[in-house]
């Protein structure tokens, strides 16, 4: 075979020879590792996901904008403005949807007597309930009604639908594995045969089952999903008043994950979720980890420094932290700060990626900070 190369080219010089070989590569579809090795394995993690915040009022207007351009019975089943990671939107074709390297997310609008059809994929899915009441969700049978503050998980592989049945509109944060589904290349979706899915459990049945207490019911032994399909704000608050009394986690604050209650694994599955809360004043240490998260502010205000550029923050607002990024957290209002999270903290877990470190310091300097969607340096 060399020999078959290299024939009639005796004259070639090393690098004629290279750059014929490289050519010839290519087009077989081979790659040379000795050219590649430091750019695709990097020192540290190089994240194309960057850190970015939308503001509540802009996400708003658009999502109630969109009340009045579609609905979710005809076409495009869910009424949901997304975010696009300004870092990966350009990554064709999963990139459209990406906020961080594995999680979709986006704020869904459904408005009084509307339907949302009834579908099911492979994905898992959480909600966090940012505004209104009066509509619930089925969740293989099982409706739930759905408040602000809420947390909500429609696991892989189960039909789920929304209804409407309140008198003002119902908005909420979606987050999905779809980019992590996606990349991995098994993406599966199916609509149900009926517009909604028929009602065959007592409303709220999952919560009903679990008082907490160490108590599982019998049935959920083998459960292939958390069985739990909402966490009222109610007790997420409660616990969070009780850990109050107790001393703070020093990266974030009073913060309670929500898990599966029979397991004690992320409730989402592939997705983490957290809500922490953060007294007047608190100013978290700065830390960095693997994961990457999307922060949304339930209340209050304050501001985030994610590698040296500040993020402010109200209720509302989005913002992601991609992997690896130093970040603390200030609650710079007069009230307790409320912030719901998601990450991808369960998939670094399962792949044995996991990985956090302290900042040396206490926290970093600040030397940008982030208004009108970009960085001015200070
Ligand atoms: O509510 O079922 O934001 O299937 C994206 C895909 C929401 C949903 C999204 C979905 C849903």
């Amino acid at each position: 075979m060399a020999s078959c190369q290299v024939k009639g080219d005796l004259m070639m010089t090393h690098e004629e020879h290279m750059a014929d070989y490289y050519r010839r590569l290519e087009s077989s579809h081979l790659g040379p590792l000795w050219d590649s090795l430091q750019t695709i394995m990097t020192k540290q993690p190089k994240p194309r996901a960057i850190p970015y915040l939308w503001d509540w009022k802009s996400v708003y207007d658009f999502v109630m904008e969109s009340g009045q351009l579609v609905t979710p019975e005809r076409g495009g089943e869910r009424r949901v403005v997304f975010f696009r990671n300004p870092g990966l939107e350009n990554l064709e074709p999963w990139g459209w949807g990406s906020l961080t390297h594995t999680l979709y997310a986006g704020i869904q609008l459904l408005l009084p007597g509307e339907k949302a059809p009834s579908h099911r994929h492979n994905q898992n899915a959480i909600r966090f309930i940012v505004q209104g009441s009066g509509a619930y969700t089925v969740v293989e049978g099982e409706r739930v009604y759905m408040e602000e503050g809420d947390f909500l998980i429609t696991p892989s592989g189960l039909w789920h639908d929304h209804v409407h049945e309140g008198d003002e509109p119902m908005l909420w944060l979606d987050c999905l594995d779809i980019p992590l589904v996606y990349e991995l290349g098994v993406t599966f979706f199916e609509n149900h045969p009926e517009f909604n899915q028929p009602v065959t459990l007592p409303d709220n049945y999952s919560t009903e089952r679990f008082v907490g207490a160490g108590l599982r019911p019998i049935q959920d032994r083998n459960n292939r999903y958390a069985p739990q399909a909402i966490y009222k704000f109610k007790e997420t608050r409660r616990a969070l008043d009780r850990l109050s009394n107790l001393s703070p986690d020093p990266f974030d604050g009073y913060a309670v994950e929500y898990v599966n209650p029979t397991t004690g694994a992320a409730a989402g599955h592939t997705i983490g979720a957290m809500m922490q809360k953060l007294p007047p004043r608190f100013h978290t240490d700065a830390h960095r980890h693997v994961h990457g998260a999307i922060y949304h502010v339930f209340k209050g205000e304050g501001s985030s420094v994610i590698n040296g550029v500040q993020f402010n923050w109200k209720q509302g607002d989005t913002f992601v932290i991609p992997n690896w990024a130093w970040h603390e957290h200030i609650n710079t209002g007069h009230d307790d700060a409320y912030l719901f999270s998601t990450n991808d903290l369960p998939v670094m877990e399962a792949l044995h990626l996991d990985k956090s470190e302290a900042y040396p310091e206490q926290h970093q300097a600040v030397v940008g900070t982030f208004k009108d969607d970009r960085i001015t340096t200070s």
